[in-house]
């Protein structure tokens, strides 16, 4: 029921609706609760289930139950392979714990408890900072702080970050890799959904300070950020926010879920050079391709738009119908700022331009 609850909820209705943001929220959270806690009522899941949960092809699925005894799923009387929720978790520890270095054949039929803690233990390949660096060891620390739901301690450890660090080495070295891990740590049911987002809340609280630190000249060029319609996951748009605005641009941060009319006449309205968005989550919205469309038409048609974020990609085809930019990451993102400045600088400012009201 709440699963049905959760993913029949439509963000574009629910946006002005209260009543339907708590019940949401609520199913939301219980859905959180149900898939952490191994206690509560287990469902059977059919392999593709299984498959989109763990981040395995069914194929893995397959061979590491029949070679290594990962699980030992039910079968349905057509002999189809059936997953417990407990199942899935094992099968997403295994993935994070081979990731990191270690041999399914080694580690396929360890207790839960012990993956676990393997799991928590180890960094993933490719994100790894450089043992001993400074990065590590704020990331090291920060993590603790979730864990331990240390609001003071995370605060600390994110203020001297950012003076060893620099902005960028902040945004770049620990707050993306943070998120990653504990989104992690999160699917492999190390730490809840409480962590999570306990972890956004810091941040965003953290990186708009920082964010308005960097108070921007009145005829600095403007850009506006969001997330559309339907995209919850907030923390990418805090991120490039903070990113903008440490390059001299005035951001007008408009958080996430927002229709695209509403993007488009708060962009209007602050006489933005360009919109960036931020999608996360899902990849495959019906309803995404449409509002995007709405926003191109909406914007005028000097107004750049930005995209990115990890399912960014999933969306390119409408992305590029819409002419939107898309740098695949934050350096790329600067670069395209720093373009855009230049060629609005060089504009002739007239009566319709929907940008700086003087050039720069
Ligand atoms: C915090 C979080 C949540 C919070 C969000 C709260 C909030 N206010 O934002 C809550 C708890 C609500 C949540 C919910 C869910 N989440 Co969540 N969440 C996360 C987490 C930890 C961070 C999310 C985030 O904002 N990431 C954004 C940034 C930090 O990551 P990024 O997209 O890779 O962005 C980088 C670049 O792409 C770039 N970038 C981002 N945006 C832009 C934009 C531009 C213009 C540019 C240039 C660059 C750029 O900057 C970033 C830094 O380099 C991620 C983990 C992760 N790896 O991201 C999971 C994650 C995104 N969630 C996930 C899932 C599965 C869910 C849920 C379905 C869980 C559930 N079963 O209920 C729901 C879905 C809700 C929904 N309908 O959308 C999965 C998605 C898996 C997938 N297939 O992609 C992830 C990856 C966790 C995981 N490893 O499994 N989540």
């Amino acid at each position: 029921m709440f699963f049905s609850a959760y993913f029949h909820y439509s963000p574009c209705y629910a946006f002005y609706d209260p009543a339907k943001i708590i019940e949401n929220y609520f199913a939301f959270c219980l859905c959180h609760v149900y898939i952490s806690n191994p206690r509560m009522k287990q469902v059977d899941n059919p392999i593709r289930v299984a498959s989109a949960r763990s981040g395995l092809s069914t194929h893995a699925i397959r061979v590491w139950e029949r070679r290594y005894g990962a699980v030992k799923p039910k079968r349905t009387g057509t002999n189809r392979r059936l997953y417990s929720d407990v199942e899935i978790e094992r099968l997403t520890l295994l993935r994070l714990a081979t990731a990191s270095g270690h041999s399914i054949g080694n580690i396929a039929t360890l207790p839960l408890a012990k993956l676990k803690s393997l799991v928590s233990e180890a960094e993933p390949e490719g994100r790894r900072a450089r043992p001993g660096s400074p990065a590590q060891s704020f990331h090291d620390a920060c993590l603790q702080a979730v864990k331990a739901l240390d609001d003071r301690q995370l605060g600390e450890q994110l203020q001297r970050a950012l003076v060893a660090l620099g902005q960028q080495g902040l945004l770049r070295q620990l707050v993306a890799p943070l998120a990653q891990r504990t989104g992690e740590l999160w699917r492999a049911g190390v730490i809840t959904a409480a962590h999570e987002h306990f972890l956004t809340a810091a941040l965003k609280v953290f990186l708009g300070n920082v964010a308005g630190q960097f108070a921007s000249s009145p005829i600095a060029p403007a850009i506006v950020i969001a997330t559309p319609a339907g995209q919850l996951h907030e923390l990418g748009a805090v991120i490039i926010n903070a990113a903008a605005a440490q390059l001299g641009w005035r951001t007008t941060y408009l958080g996430a879920s927002l229709p695209a009319a509403e993007i488009a006449g708060a962009a209007i309205q602050s006489k933005a050079v360009a919109v960036a968005l931020s999608i996360v989550y899902p990849e495959d919205d019906p309803h995404l391709p449409h509002e995007l469309i709405s926003l191109k038409h909406f914007l005028p048609a000097e107004v750049k738009i930005l995209s990115g974020g990890r399912a960014a990609a999933a969306y390119s085809e409408i992305l590029t119908r819409i002419e939107a930019i898309q740098p695949t990451d934050l350096d790329a993102f600067s670069l395209q700022l720093d373009a855009l400045r230049k060629a609005a600088s060089g504009r002739e400012v007239g009566v319709n331009t929907p940008f700086l009201s003087r050039t720069i």
